[in-house]
């Protein structure tokens, strides 16, 4: 498996002011390098444990060694959530209007969809993500997660395919915003990089 933090496709300025560089930086260089290295640190006690893909690790979460079980679900888990996060952000954001279709479709309107997507990221208590899922059976839904949990994982209680998501751990907006997450949240909508997500969407 590849260990290499990959390097953000935007500078780290770029969401300015809705994201503020320093998070950004840190956020990045700091936070999801960590989650690697401690990834490695933790399969590196079982080299006969062989996978090529962090989704390949995600998916055989419950096959693991117990003494490394809970270390791999929180890394593996955070360095797919923000390789995840870094792709569906971006400085220029125009929403085609088939995706406010089928956001409509699902959720009433865009507002409704953003009102119900910001009320799950206010009601995740402490450190945690908010997603929008294709469900198997081509529906969306709006879930969030504890800590470094994603609905790939076999326990989640909302399975799916991400399509969007939003970090809501505090070393993800505190410089900025401190305890507003609500600010943070409607900030987010500004630097949504639609067109993945209507791509990975498909
Ligand atoms: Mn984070």
């Amino acid at each position: 498996m590849d260990y290499t933090l990959q390097p953000l496709k935007y500078a780290f300025n770029a969401l300015e002011p809705f994201i503020d560089a320093v998070t950004m930086e840190i956020h990045h260089d700091k936070h999801h390098a960590a989650y690697i290295a401690k990834l490695k640190e933790a399969l590196d006690k079982y080299p006969e444990l062989k996978y090529s893909s962090v989704e390949e690790v995600l998916a055989d979460l419950e096959n693991l060694p117990e003494d490394i079980r809970m270390a791999v679900r929180n890394n593996a888990g955070g360095h797919w959530n923000h390789t995840f996060f870094w792709g569906i952000l971006a400085p220029k954001n125009d929403i085609s209007s088939s995706l406010v279709e089928k956001l409509s479709t699902a959720f009433g309107s865009l507002d409704a969809f953003k009102e119900q997507f910001k009320n799950a990221a206010l009601s995740r208590f402490g450190s945690g993500w908010v997603w929008l899922v294709k469900k198997e059976d081509g529906t969306m839904q709006i879930t969030s997660t504890p800590n470094q949990d994603n609905p790939l994982m076999a326990f989640a209680e909302v399975k799916g395919k991400p399509v969007l998501a939003l970090d809501v751990w505090e070393h993800a907006y505190y410089l900025k915003y401190q305890n507003k997450r609500a600010d943070y949240v409607d900030a987010f909508w500004n630097v949504v990089n639609w067109g993945k997500v209507e791509e990975i969407l498909g």
